[in-house]
């Protein structure tokens, strides 16, 4: 029994402290927020996951940008920047605060990160958040069934109503 917890903490230790690794190979990875159903503002620091220790959910589980971030070897590139993981009609570079997703300023930000000039996050990179340029298309409920934090209480009723 104590061996398993003492596996459990390490696991978990290892676990946090690879997403704090993570928060820092993107641009304003530490400055992310989520203005939720009750208009709070969440910091949301492990930006590719659905859930964290501050966040109801499984941790573990990854949002469309976590599963992009690890598409692209974890690493912030030219085509993650200009992707829209999560559908919502604003890039991941827009919602993170990157200047541009030209090739230069990615490779600046490698090399020399204080030189790039982010601006403040407009939004979430990993959450579907509807807005003007949202394509009609997309539902943004259904981009988000896997969020617990972004599913609000009239989207469940509405979605368990016969
Ligand atoms: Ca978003």
């Amino acid at each position: 029994m104590l061996m398993h917890t003492a596996f459990l903490v390490i696991t978990c230790i290892a676990c946090v402290l690879s997403f704090a690794t993570y928060t820092v190979r993107i641009p304003n990875g530490e400055n992310v927020t989520y203005t939720n159903c009750n208009n709070e503002e969440i910091v949301w620091q492990q930006v590719g996951h659905v859930a964290n220790e501050h966040i109801q959910g499984d941790p573990f589980d990854r949002n469309a940008f976590g599963k992009a971030f690890y598409n692209a070897n974890r690493a912030w590139t030219v085509q993650l920047c200009s992707d829209d993981s999560d559908g919502d009609g604003i890039s991941n570079g827009e919602e993170l605060g990157f200047p541009s997703c030209s090739s230069s300023d990615v490779m600046k930000w490698h090399t020399k990160p204080e030189s790039v000039l982010l601006t403040k996050p407009s939004g979430h990179p990993g959450i579907c958040e509807p807005n003007e340029k949202t394509p009609i298309d997309v539902d943004c409920d259904f981009q988000n069934q896997n969020i617990p934090a972004a599913i609000c209480p009239s989207t469940a009723t509405a979605n368990t109503a016969p």
